[in-house]
């Protein structure tokens, strides 16, 4: 079964980057439903007693429901846990590197996950994923994830409206540049990717 983590951190802690109403909204509405609909679709399929990531891999293309709200569990799983207060600071050094060797230089990481999310059209999110031992800028539609796409997600950014238009309105392309730069909890990622690369 699902259930709903606490926040790692209090709901004002990410402002002004991300304000307490949003995360209110966003963790104990959206998140939760995710929680609830999932169980109900879980309940009795062949998925239940599986793992969270079998689950959703198994339910990829075949039961779009179960899908739709066990993807947005481990999603917003990891997207608490990607951001944190006084976030965006210096990356680990194994991490730093496996990225100027993917991208040439941070920024230009940067310039590509946020352009990943500029681009996704409609509800998605925007990515770091390790894919053939290498760190890559990717999107999705959602509630997809690298997972079901051969790839092990590190880092994700939701541009669902949910998750920004309280605090950016339409301005998308603000919201990213603020998660990727203000945000991060780099540490974090740099675990995943330790964990993907071994
Ligand atoms: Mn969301």
């Amino acid at each position: 079964m699902f259930s709903l983590p606490e926040l790692p951190y209090a709901y004002d802690a990410l402002a002004p980057y991300m304000s307490a109403e949003t995360l209110e909204f966003h963790h104990d509405k959206h998140h939760l439903a995710y929680v609830n609909n999932g169980n109900n679709l879980l309940k009795g399929s062949e998925w239940e007693g599986k793992s969270l990531e079998d689950v959703v891999k198994g339910s990829f293309g075949k039961h779009a429901g179960l899908f739709n709200n066990a993807g947005q569990h481990y999603n917003h799983l990891h997207f608490w846990h990607w951001m944190k207060p006084n976030g965006g600071g210096s990356i680990p050094g194994e991490l730093e590197k496996a990225i100027v060797d993917g991208f040439g230089s941070v920024d230009k990481m940067k310039e590509d996950f946020i352009q990943a999310g500029v681009t996704q059209f409609g509800s998605g999110w925007s990515w770091l994923a390790v894919k053939d031992g290498k760190v890559i800028a990717t999107k999705t539609a959602n509630g997809e994830s690298p997972l079901v796409h051969g790839a092990t997600p590190i880092l994700g950014c939701d541009v669902w409206e949910h998750s920004y238009y309280i605090d950016y309105r339409n301005r998308r392309p603000d919201y990213l540049k603020a998660f990727i730069d203000h945000m991060v909890n780099w540490e974090y990622v740099a675990e995943l990717f330790a964990a993907a690369h071994k």
